[in-house]
């Protein structure tokens, strides 16, 4: 990694205070956010902005004392619309504003080009939910994810459908993005590897909102299964499309669609058989899961949807990491993040070698009584 610039400004000299109660004469430093703030997932970028949002709001009101000056930190926001080009360009736009680390990206298809753009500025990057193996396969050093990866969540699909659900016939559809196909890929080789044939297999995009054909063409299959890679967007257009169909097979997808977007866009077609997985444990479940529902809650007025947590602890890990470096510099504080252990909200924050999150966890999930409820 080549050395970057500091994104510190000295914030004039020391008369008065700025806003959120931070002295003057104190060091503004900026991290990057990168998801979509546009589009049809757009209420899943402004969830993980949220997350690492929250993150600096609270770290700031603690105070943060680095290099001997008091730290405040800023996100820099920005919206790669989910699409890989758009992805680069703000990637370079955070990159030249000197931001010290980057929270994201959203998309496995943004964050794994926009990856090689930070690894050559030398800024670290931890996405809160890209699942892609591949992300963290590059070897780069500066890049990292706080969610489990689509090997241990396809194959965790995988062996659900055979096993739990019986599934013999399975179909599999996924949205030719870098997670959804990914993903699939992943499920078809589990289930293949625990007993199960794969009797159709579909693409669509990440901008459809149409199904009919491909689900015609697999209700003929009649699979007892049908997993969709992709997003919920898609995902609930998809399944209220299966139900008009009269397709009566089980329907399970990954954690791009397991959301609370997913419950309004699918509504009654929800009932009777679906699953969806998560690539981490319940809210309830992580060690500050319960608090931080509440104080996301009370700062935003909204429930949290997938990522939340994790981008806050993304934020936390690299707040940490300076912290131990006592430097906001991304070549000073890079080596305290690969070591960086600590009990964040969603679990203990401590990464592999290659950037994965070493503690990752796989939560299925079946919806009942109006929500998603972990499968014991
Ligand atoms: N992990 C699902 C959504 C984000 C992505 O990997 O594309």
């Amino acid at each position: 990694m080549k050395k970057t610039g500091i994104a510190i400004a000295i914030m004039g000299l020391g008369f008065g205070l700025m806003s959120g109660g931070v002295s003057a004469a104190d060091m503004v430093v900026k991290l990057g956010h990168v998801g979509p703030l546009t589009g049809s997932i757009s209420h899943l970028g402004k969830d993980n902005e949220n997350g690492a949002l929250l993150a600096i709001e609270e770290y700031n009101a603690k105070g943060v004392t680095i290099g001997g000056k008091k730290i405040k930190f800023e996100i820099m926001g920005e919206d790669d619309q989910a699409d890989p080009r758009a992805g680069t360009t703000v990637a370079q736009r955070l990159v030249d504003a000197e931001v010290v680390g980057v929270v994201g990206h959203l998309n496995s298809g943004t964050t794994i080009p926009a990856s090689r753009i930070y690894h050559q500025a030398g800024i670290p990057m931890i996405s809160p939910s890209a699942t892609n193996p591949k992300l963290t396969q590059q070897n780069y050093a500066g890049v990292f994810r706080t969610i489990a990866n689509d090997v241990q969540q396809g194959g965790a699909i995988g062996k659900f459908a055979t096993g739990a659900l019986g599934a013999k016939n399975i179909a599999i559809i996924d949205d030719r993005t870098a997670y959804g196909q990914g993903l699939a890929d992943e499920v078809e080789k589990s289930a293949k590897a625990t007993g199960g044939k794969i009797v159709a297999r579909e693409f669509t995009n990440d901008k459809a909102t149409d199904f009919m054909a491909i689900l015609t063409k697999i209700k003929a299959q009649n699979p007892d299964v049908i997993f969709f890679g992709g997003m919920d967007a898609q995902g609930g257009p998809m399944l209220r499309q299966l139900k008009q169909l009269g397709i009566n097979a089980k329907f399970i997808t990954g954690d791009g669609a397991c959301s609370g977007e997913m419950l309004k866009l699918a509504g009654d077609a929800l009932s009777g058989n679906a699953y969806c997985t998560q690539a981490g444990l319940p809210l309830d479940k992580m060690p500050g899961g319960k608090d931080f529902k509440e104080r996301y809650k009370k700062r935003f007025n909204l429930d949290v949807q997938i990522y939340a947590p994790y981008a806050y602890d993304a934020a936390a890990a690299m707040i940490e990491a300076m912290k131990v470096a006592d430097s906001t510099v991304p070549a000073k504080y890079l080596s305290a993040l690969k070591a960086i252990n600590f009990q964040g909200v969603t679990g203990n924050v401590a990464f592999d070698a290659k950037g994965d999150i070493k503690e990752g966890a796989i939560t299925v999930y079946q919806y009942k009584d109006g929500g998603w409820n972990p499968v014991p």
